[in-house]
């Protein structure tokens, strides 16, 4: 107010810009705005301080965080599990050698975080946020605590597969073991991207608790599916665990199906390359996805559209825009000479994607867009127009960052990161938005786990060096957790290769 006030800010320890070197952002601070240089690796810390500061002063050990409200937020994805944002935010908070938070987050964990409790639970949530960050948090660390309470969470998990064909139930009941599908879902059905995305971490729980039973069972989903006639090569998002037929004929690469083919490329990618039934499932599948799903809008965008009885909808969530990222990480498997031709799809996706943030008042991307009625990349529908701090935008950009080196998606991901600023942080926390296409921000109220797990781990891995976590050695859960390849050279021992 009265002067300059210069401010200098410590580096965290390690390298972490590559050639994007220093940036400048106005920041407002106690009422003053400074200008100041950040290192944008060290601004998405910031962000987690901020975004774990208030969950930990505001809703330590509930669920989520109310930003606004400034009280705990409670889904009923996890029934009555408690403490889903520390167990989602500790390999982030490892990674960023935010040390302190990490132990106290530790703590908690051996003290309170209890799965003897009467919950109905959603085993996919489950198992993405709490059995993938124990895990993760048990490989980076080599705390044991993380390893025996990932183990246990995953015994409670089994009932689910109590069912005619072993394909598990979405519901469960931990202390009573019975399973049930959500209402909603096609005549019973279970769900594709939920029961599809047991994979990598049921093979660790192999791994690490030397009981092959968590391996069998999600082996086994992999013989119901390929016993399975598959309509023009696609793979319905419904299937009755009872009959082992599929439910209605509708395909997405977003909500419903998206984690499946994401699963099926990383189980490869995982097992170093061993697991040929999932790599070619996966480029079967690709190839069908291709040529059944992927258009161009007259105005040069490539997008994915859904499917319904052979009939295409001309949407795509935000969810779907993982796929630029998946298609470029399989790229250098890909058969027929096909590499070159998976990074420019996962370029021209991740292109698509930028452009629904691009074409929004906050720059923030909606939860669908469409491609009809005149609109490209733009979202029609009030219910389609909110934000809720989802990360697969940035995810995308983080893995074409790794995989082409092309700068201007740590320019998009910046841009992100300034959108996230200005109209989703507020004094509690992050919260989500109703409508990205307003000019002013009415806030849901959420933050939610998953902005800790995925959204600000992407940030600040797409802004630090590619050997902090490199991809020869690990590989991200759906929900960010990364889990280490299992070197078929080193007797399948886990390394610390942080
Ligand atoms: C996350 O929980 C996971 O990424 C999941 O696969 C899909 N949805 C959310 C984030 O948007």
């Amino acid at each position: 107010k009265h002067g300059v006030l210069t401010v200098t800010i410590p580096l965290p320890p390690r390298k972490q810009c590559h050639c994007y070197s220093v940036l400048r952002i106005s920041y407002i601070c106690c009422g003053f705005l400074l200008n100041q240089h950040y290192n944008p690796a060290f601004v998405s810390l910031q962000m987690m301080k901020h975004a774990w500061d208030n969950y930990k002063r505001y809703a330590w050990g509930l669920n989520e965080l109310k930003p606004i409200s400034k009280q705990g937020h409670s889904s009923n994805l996890f029934g009555n599990i408690q403490g889903a944002t520390i167990v989602d935010a500790l390999d982030t908070l490892y990674i960023m050698e935010m040390k302190e938070e990490f132990k106290e987050a530790k703590e908690w964990v051996e003290k309170n975080l209890d799965f003897n409790v009467n919950a109905e639970i959603s085993v996919f949530e489950v198992n993405i946020r709490f059995v993938g960050g124990l895990l993760s948090a048990y490989y980076l660390s080599g705390e044991e605590v993380f390893r025996k309470k990932a183990v246990e969470l995953g015994e409670k998990l089994l009932p689910a597969f109590n069912t005619p064909t072993g394909i598990p139930w979405a519901l469960l009941n931990i202390k009573s073991g019975i399973g049930r599908n959500w209402p909603w879902a096609s005549g019973g059905s279970s769900i594709l991207a939920e029961f599809g995305t047991l994979h990598l971490e049921f093979v660790h729980l192999s791994h690490l608790s030397g009981n092959p039973v968590f391996a069998e069972k999600v082996m086994n989903i992999r013989k119901v599916l390929n016993r399975l006639d598959k309509p023009e090569g696609l793979y319905p998002n419904y299937l009755n665990p009872s009959s082992g037929q599929w439910g209605q004929h509708h395909v997405s690469i977003g909500g419903l199906g998206d984690s499946f083919y994401e699963y099926l490329l990383k189980a490869w990618l995982m097992s170093d390359k061993t697991d040929e039934e999932g790599k070619k499932m996966y480029y079967d599948a690709v190839q069908a996805i291709e040529t059944h799903l992927i258009r161009k809008s007259s105005g040069g965008l490539t997008y994915i559209a859904e499917w319904k009885g052979g009939l295409l909808e001309h949407k795509m969530g935000h969810l779907t825009c993982f796929a630029g990222g998946m298609f470029a990480l399989g790229a250098d498997g890909a058969p027929n000479d096909k590499t070159g031709h998976h990074i420019e799809l996962g370029a021209e996706i991740a292109r698509t994607c930028h452009e629904s943030y691009d074409r929004t008042s906050m720059k923030l991307g909606p939860e669908a867009f469409r491609f009809d009625g005149g609109v490209e990349a733009i979202a029609t529908r009030q219910n389609e127009k909110y934000y809720i701090l989802r990360p697969e935008v940035i995810e995308t950009y983080m893995y074409m960052w790794r995989l082409t080196h092309d700068p201007k998606y740590r320019q998009w991901g910046w841009e992100a990161v300034e959108a996230l600023e200005k109209h989703c942080r507020v004094d509690g926390g992050y919260s989500g938005i109703r409508d990205v296409y307003n000019n002013h921000e009415s806030h849901d109220d959420v933050q939610q786990s998953f902005f800790l797990s995925e959204t600000l781990k992407y940030l600040y891995l797409l802004f630090s060096e590619d050997d902090l976590l490199p991809f020869e050695h690990w590989v991200f859960n759906t929900e960010a957790h990364p889990l280490p390849v299992l070197h078929k050279d080193n007797g399948n021992k886990e390394e610390n290769q942080k």
